[in-house]
Formats: C-alpha cells, sequence, structure tokens
C-alpha cells in the first residue's frame, strides 16, 4: 500500500454528486486511472468520455484499487455503498461529511475488515476543486501511515491538512469552521436586515461590511490565547461590561428598524449571563464557559 508513483496513481471513487464529479475530473486530468461507481449509473456517463473506468457495483469498484475514495451523501449511504465489499489490503478515504462519532465508527469498521482509513472534511466547494488558488484544502485524519502513503494523490484535488490519527478529528474541525461560518452568516443576514430598506447602496455596504469582519477576525488568536492560559482578562481590548452595555443599541437599533432581533439575542443572553455572574472585566471569551453541558 504505497504511492510512489503519485500523479499516476491508480485509485477508485465512489460517489459521483457535485463534489465527486469535481474530485474526479481533476484525478483524471492529472493523469490517474480513474474507477469510477455512482448508484446513480447515468451520473457517470460523462466522466467516461474523459477517461474514468465505469464499475458496474460499488464491490468491483473498490476491487479494481488499493485507494478506494468515497463520497457520498451521508454515512448512511457510505454504509449502503461498501457492503458486500472486501477492503481487505484498503487504503479507505471517506471524504463524505459527517460527525467525529461516525467518523471514529468507521475508522474501527474499517481496521476490523483490514483496510487503513482516513475521514476527510472538504473544505472547499466544487468550483474551488483542481483551483490552487482557490484556498480550498481537505482536512484529514486517521491513520498517518495511509496520509503519508497517500498524500500525493489526495493533494491533487485541492490541498491536504494531517491533523491527527484520532479519525474524528477531521470531521471536528471541519464542522467547528463551519459553525463558525454559520454564526457569520447570521451576522450578515443581519447586518443586510438593518440597512436595506434605506437609501443605502448595498453593492457599496458589502466591501465596508467585509473590511469590518476581516478587521475582527483575529478575535481568534486572543480567544485560543485566552483559553489556553485561562485568563480571560488579559488584554483585553473591549470589556464584557462595556459590550453588554452597547448590546442596548444594537438591539434598540433593530427595533427601529422593523428588524427581528432572533439571530443576535441567543449570544446576547450569554454574555449578560456572564455578566451577571461577575466577569465584567472579561472579553467575550468567558461566555464559552456557558456552553459546556
Ligand atoms: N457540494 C458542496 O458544496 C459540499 C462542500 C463540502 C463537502 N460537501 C460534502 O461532500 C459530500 C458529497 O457532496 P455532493 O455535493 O457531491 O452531494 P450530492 O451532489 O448531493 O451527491 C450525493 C452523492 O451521494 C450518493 N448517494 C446518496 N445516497 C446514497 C446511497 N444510499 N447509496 C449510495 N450512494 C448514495 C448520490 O448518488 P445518486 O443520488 O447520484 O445516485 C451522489 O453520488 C457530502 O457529504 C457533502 O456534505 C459537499
Amino acid at each position: 500500500m504505497t504511492d510512489s508513483t503519485p500523479h499516476r496513481t491508480p485509485l477508485t471513487l465512489l460517489g459521483l454528486g457535485a463534489m465527486g464529479t469535481a474530485l474526479a475530473r481533476t484525478w483524471l486530468a492529472a493523469g490517474h486511472p480513474l474507477t469510477v461507481w455512482n448508484r446513480t449509473a447515468a451520473r457517470a456517463e460523462a466522466l467516461a468520455a474523459e477517461g474514468a473506468r465505469i464499475a458496474p457495483t460499488a464491490a468491483r469498484a473498490v476491487a479494481a484499487s488499493d485507494l478506494v475514495v468515497l463520497c457520498l451523501l451521508d454515512d448512511a449511504s457510505v454504509e449502503d455503498a461498501l457492503a458486500g465489499a472486501d477492503l481487505t489490503g484498503k487504503d479507505l478515504v471517506n471524504l463524505t461529511t459527517g460527525t467525529p462519532a461516525q467518523a471514529r465508527a468507521r475508522a474501527a469498521w474499517a481496521q476490523e475488515r483490514g483496510a487503513r482509513f482516513l475521514d476527510g472534511g472538504i473544505m472547499a466547494v466544487p468550483p474551488m476543486i483542481g483551483v490552487p488558488e482557490s484556498g480550498g484544502y481537505v482536512f484529514y485524519s486517521g491513520s498517518r501511515a495511509a496520509f503519508d502513503a497517500r498524500h500525493g494523490t489526495l493533494a491533487v484535488p485541492t490541498g491536504a491538512r494531517y491533523v491527527g490519527e484520532d479519525a474524528g478529528f477531521a470531521a471536528l474541525q471541519d464542522v467547528a469552521l463551519l459553525s463558525a461560518m454559520t454564526g457569520m452568516f447570521a451576522g450578515l443576514s443581519h447586518a443586510f436586515a438593518l440597512v436595506r430598506d434605506e437609501d443605502i447602496d448595498l453593492l457599496e455596504f458589502a466591501p465596508v461590511l467585509v473590511e469590518w469582519l476581516v478587521a475582527m477576525a483575529p478575535a481568534a488568536h486572543s480567544t485560543a490565547e485566552q483559553l489556553t492560559s485561562g485568563d480571560y482578562t488579559a488584554d483585553v481590548a473591549s470589556n464584557l461590561a462595556m459590550m453588554v452595555s452597547g448590546n442596548t443599541t444594537l438591539v434598540r437599533t433593530a427595533e427601529e428598524q422593523g428588524v427581528s432581533g432572533e439571530l443576535l439575542l441567543p449570544f446576547m443572553d450569554l454574555m449578560a449571563r456572564r455578566l451577571r455572574d461577575g466577569h465584567g472585566d472579561e472579553s467575550a471569551t468567558g461566555v464559552i464557559e456557558l456552553l459546556r453541558r
């Protein structure tokens, strides 16, 4: 199970949805012999014309290569697709989005069947695949030996970042980033809701908003430093007492503009709780303490 000729290593890909098809095209373009399978066979036809070998069943596709990549809808579809496949001696790389617990269970499952296992969290959308300057990449976790052996091939479609032997770590970091993104989308939505009905050019407002979010993003560094040191009062630029007071203005402005505060209020309620607990001199980092269940 080695990858001594990374640009020509044969591989199998199960799943030709939007992401699977984008991945397949980059491996084909780089000259990798590629066997593909998709539950709905018609989706494989275009790739056959580009040089992919079409396997009639998932089990036959798995048998065709030592390196087997999956990019399916969810963990249940991975279970369905691999039922009956012989995984002995395979390097199984699962790029299907799932939870850390699903990744760990799948790693144990693969190991019991004689395969090395890597889980992957794709930090890209299909148009970013095969475009190095897009900044896309995949978090990988699980077998270090498999990652080292297969890195050359795995890095063809987009960047490859290994984050640990614990198979759940790729999914965990993937979901952490997506969760932060969700919060950012909530903030964007609220900001546009505030200004959209005014005589403000939204196309001019957008870059101002981006500039502000980029300026605020390094808060991630100070949050990490404070969590690591355990001192949430160190180097505080804006303390919690001031921010909670400022939140009153944010809420009142939403009311004046006829905008619901429901995207902001859950976080503001936590900030107020932490303040009531006597932590007004902290940054907002202390709110994280209230999230533990
Ligand atoms: N597309 C994106 O923007 C995101 C970017 C970040 C990572 N995600 C994850 O990637 C996985 C695949 O996503 P996708 O975009 O390729 O998804 P679809 O286009 O919906 O294709 C789904 C494929 O899964 C096959 N499939 C579904 N159920 C089963 C099943 N029970 N057994 C076997 N295969 C199954 C489906 O087959 P078919 O419908 O064509 O027959 C597609 O091949 C995903 O985890 C994202 O979260 C993408």
